[in-house]
Order: structure tokens, then C-alpha cells, then sequence
């Protein structure tokens, strides 16, 4: 069925989901046979080998088919704009953002299920579209908060290794620490060592992924109510909640807007494509079958620089800063003078600017949205808003900016700021969390399909020079 016209058709999903699938292609659904399965497993179990034979059949037909010429230009800018990664959970556009699954973000905030009549979706529900493709019904995403929060105990040793760090560690060395810490329980280290057959490593990663994302929001909690912030107050899981509402609960914060909050919070950062440094060393990692807590470690520490994940917190405490030196009711003049002087500082404007997008991101667009809704007043949000108009000009201005628009981290403070949740520097926390739920999605994927060692060639200086004279 071709599918995507307009956002009236979505309405008349919502009493098919689970019935449709988006595999096939980023912008188009299939009907698939409905299926009754609660649990995720199963689904992904009946899944798989169809996926398998697209996979062999891409290969054995279009093996050969030329993507697009390597540059020395794309060799020396990071490898920008070169295809290079098989990622199947979701497909960025540079003008219209992420799609989940062939999902935009409003597009996943009419169909996935919600709280709430109306309310923001569910994580777990983008976990299973992100895992299958396939929209979930709401008692397949009620079983799968069970499930979640089933696999949520932490062992003890776990807390000890944080506890063992500097109250003053950043908390991202905090969070990592303990999901290596967890790595120790990991079925499929256990599982390679007791010689498992190739074929059956989806099903240990797929154990440790859906452990693994049902622990990091306690391990994140922890992090945040130890001593760094709240005393060592623990607060613990709730089974009465779904995923989103219970990590807002568990950092401490039981105010229904701020549980809808984490919810989108946690769904709109989960994944953005293969290339990203988190997602893509994630995937690098995992691609020598290191265990699913070695790879999500590994991403978090590309996810803690500050061009990318911790651009969130470096965004809060740039605003805070300009608040502090120029006060809440800064002219315009005033702000452009501040980003200049941050500019001719030889920093960058954290918030803006992408390696992908062109435009601005719709994750910002949908927390703009939502600023709308429940703080229009709030007076960092308003500071939020002039910078969107203040930003771009100056930044385009600078002639080498490709994108002088807002992205995800732009936004997210403010809100969090708001609601309570003011320690800017737990903020890429966060962030780790929801990005769990994309890079296992895609790692049980990996396994799966069976792809390789990730190992691209690299060259010399030397070798382009005497390359590209040769070739001249
Ligand atoms: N402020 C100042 N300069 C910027 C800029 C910004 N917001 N965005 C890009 N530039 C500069 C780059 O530093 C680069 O300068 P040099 O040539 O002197 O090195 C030039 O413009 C060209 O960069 P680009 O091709 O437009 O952007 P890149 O793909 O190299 O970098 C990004 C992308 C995100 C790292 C960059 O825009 C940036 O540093 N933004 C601020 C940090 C930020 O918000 N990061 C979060 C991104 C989203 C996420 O991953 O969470």
C-alpha cells in the first residue's frame, strides 16, 4: 500500500497499528499480515529471515551497483556525505530530518501510542516500530513496559563501581563507567564463549540489548540522585509506570507534564541514522561481536563530546551565561554582540549547525511545540525563540557554516531547566538513555543480518598526494 500523503491518513492508523509495516523503504508502508504477538521476540523472530533474504538478494542483484565517487575531499572532511553504512531503523533527510522506521517525528506522535489520550508517544513503542517497523498496539507496548521493567534490577557491584569515581566525576564518566560495570552480566559474552553458533547471536544480543535499555535509566538516576546533585537520595522504579514516566520519576520528578516531557524526550533522541559518532561507533564496535554493553559504552564516549551529545548541556550553560551577563530582557543587539563575541572567541554557537541537516531540526521543531503548549512564558524558552532569529543570519554570515539552523540540543535545556531538572551537565545523560533504545535496536539488527567487521581502508598524505598526481 502506498502511503504518506497528508497527516488525515495517520488518524486511520491508529486503529490498524500493528498491522502495517514500513521495512520496505523509508517513505513507504506494506501491509503486513496482522499479528497478534505481545511479545517482541516472537515478532522479531517471524521477522528475520525475510529481512535475511532481502539482504542476500540486494547483495547477489545490486552487489555491484556504484553508490556515488569517493573524494579526497570526503577522505579529508570527516567522510561527509559518503554512503557507507547499511543502518536500518531510521533514514535522515537533510531538509526534512530523521524518519523512524519511514516514520517523521509528528508522523510517530499520531501513531505511536501514548500515556495519555493525545498525549506524547510512548518510548517503548518507538523501541518496537525501530526493532520491527511495524506500529504497535497499545497492549503490545503495555507488555513490552512489563517486560522492561522486569529486566530493570541492577546489580549491586554496579553502584560500587560509580560510587568507587570522584564525586566531581563528570556524569557521563559516571554513566559509562556503570554500563561497563553491567557488561559483566552479558549473555552473549557468556554465550560466544561457550561457542554459540553465528545464527543464534541475535537472540544473546537481543537478551542483553532489552536488559540493557531497561537498566540505563536506573543507572542514569543513580547517577543523578548520588552525591553529585541530590544526596545519595534513591529513588526507586515504579511498576506502575511505562518507560519515559518512570525515569522522570526516578530522577525525582512526579509532575505529569514533566513525565509527557521525557516521554518525547526519550523517543526524539533515540536514533538519527548510522553516521553519527555515537550510532556509527556503536555499530563499529559491535561489529567485532563485542557484547552489546561495550559497544553502548563505546558510543557514549563519542556521545560525551562536545560537538555532539554534551552540546545540550554546553547550550543550557551558554544561555545561563549570557542571562547572567546581560540579563533576562537582553536586547537583540545585545544577544547578536554576545554571539559574536562567543564567535570571535573561537568557539562555536553550541545548538546550531549539523553535519546532515539543512534545515531546522524537526527534534527541535516538536520540543518548540511543546514549549509552546506549557511554558510560552518562560523566560529562557523566550531567549530560545530571539536566538532562532538572532543565530542563523550571523552564523550564514560566517560563509563556511553548511547549517546555520537550530538542532535537537538547541532546545532540550530549557525545558528540562524548567521542570526542575536545572544540572545542565547530567543533560547528555539523558541523551544516552534515549540513545540505547537505537543503538541496540540497530546492533540485534547487525547480528541478524550477519554484517561484517566494519573496516574501511585508510591512506596517507603520501598516497593521496602521489594518487592524485597520477591521476592528474
Ligand atoms: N558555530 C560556529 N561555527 C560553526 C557552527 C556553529 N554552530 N557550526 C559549524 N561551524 C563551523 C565549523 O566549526 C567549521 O569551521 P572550520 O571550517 O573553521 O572548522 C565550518 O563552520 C563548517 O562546518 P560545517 O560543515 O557547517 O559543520 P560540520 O559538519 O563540520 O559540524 C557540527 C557539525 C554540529 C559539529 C557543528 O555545526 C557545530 O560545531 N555545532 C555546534 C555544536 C553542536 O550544536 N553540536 C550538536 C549537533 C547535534 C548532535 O549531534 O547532538
Amino acid at each position: 500500500m502506498s502511503f504518506f500523503r497528508g497527516l488525515s491518513t495517520l488518524s486511520k492508523l491508529r486503529s490498524r497499528a500493528g498491522q502495517q509495516s514500513c521495512l520496505s523503504g523509508s517513505v513507504r508502508w506494506i501491509q503486513m499480515q496482522s499479528s497478534s504477538n505481545l511479545d517482541l521476540r516472537s515478532e522479531l523472530q517471524e521477522l528475520i529471515p525475510e529481512q535475511q533474504e532481502r539482504l542476500k538478494k540486494i547483495k547477489k542483484e545490486y552487489g555491484k551497483v556504484q553508490l556515488g565517487n569517493i573524494t579526497v575531499d570526503m577522505v579529508l572532511g570527516g567522510m561527509r556525505g559518503m554512503t557507507g553504512l547499511l543502518w536500518e531503523t531510521s533514514l535522515l533527510d537533510p531538509d526534512e530530518g530523521i524518519r523512524f522506521r519511514g516514520l517523521s517525528i509528528p508522523e510517530c506522535q499520531k501513531v505511536l501510542p501514548a500515556a495519555i489520550p493525545g498525549g506524547e508517544p510512548l518510548p517503548e513503542g518507538l523501541l518496537w516500530l525501530l526493532l520491527t517497523g511495524k506500529v504497535p498496539s497499545k497492549e503490545q507496548v503495555d507488555a513490552l513496559s512489563a517486560e522492561l521493567r522486569q529486566r530493570a534490577s541492577i546489580p549491586e557491584h554496579v553502584y560500587k563501581t560509580i560510587d568507587a569515581l570522584p564525586v566531581t566525576a563528570h556524569p557521563m564518566t559516571q554513566f559509562c563507567t556503570g554500563v561497563m560495570a553491567l557488561q559483566v552480566q552479558s549473555e552473549f559474552q557468556k554465550a560466544y564463549e561457550k561457542g554459540i553458533h553465528k545464527s543464534k547471536y541475535w537472540e544473546a544480543t537481543y537478551e542483553d540489548c532489552l536488559s540493557l535499555i531497561a537498566q540505563v535509566p536506573v543507572v542514569a538516576a543513580y547517577v543523578y540522585r548520588g552525591l553529585m546533585f541530590k544526596n545519595g537520595q534513591i529513588i526507586p522504579l515504579d511498576d506502575s509506570l511505562d518507560y519515559g514516566g518512570n525515569f522522570a520519576q526516578m530522577l525525582g520528578f512526579d509532575s505529569p507534564e514533566m513525565l509527557e516531557l521525557m516521554r518525547l524526550y526519550v523517543t526524539i533522541h533515540t536514533d538519527h541514522e548510522g553516521g553519527n559518532v555515537s550510532a556509527h561507533t556503536g555499530h563499529l564496535v559491535g561489529s567485532a561481536l563485542s557484547d552489546p554493553y561495550l559497544s553502548f559504552a563505546a558510543a557514549l564516549n563519542g556521545l560525551a563530546g562536545p560537538l555532539h551529545g554534551l552540546a545540550n548541556q554546553e547550550v543550557l550553560l551558554w544561555i545561563k551565561s549570557v542571562v547572567d551577563e546581560c540579563g533576562e530582557n537582553i536586547s537583540t543587539e545585545q544577544l547578536k554582540d554576545y554571539v559574536w563575541k562567543t564567535l570571535n572567541s573561537g568557539k562555536v554557537v553550541p545548538g546550531f549547525g549539523h553535519g546532515v541537516l539543512r534545515k531546522t531540526d524537526p527534534r527541535y521543531s516538536c520540543q518548540r511545540e511543546f514549549a509552546l503548549k506549557h511554558l510560552p512564558n518562560d523566560p529562557l524558552f523566550q531567549m530560545v525563540s530571539k536566538l532562532y532569529e538572532v543565530v542563523p543570519p550571523i552564523l550564514t554570515e560566517l560563509g563556511k557554516v553548511k547549517n546555520p539552523w537550530p538542532n535537537v540540543d538547541a532546545h532540550s535545556g530549557v525545558l528540562l531547566n524548567y521542570y526542575g531538572l536545572t544540572e545542565a551537565r547530567f543533560y547528555t545523560v539523558l541523551f544516552g538513555v534515549s540513545r540505547s533504545l537505537g543503538i541496540c535496536s540497530q546492533l540485534i539488527w547487525d547480528r541478524a543480518l550477519g554484517l561484517p567487521l566494519e573496516r574501511p581502508k585508510s591512506v596517507t598524505m603520501e598516497w593521496l598526494e602521489k594518487f592524485c598526481k597520477k591521476g592528474a
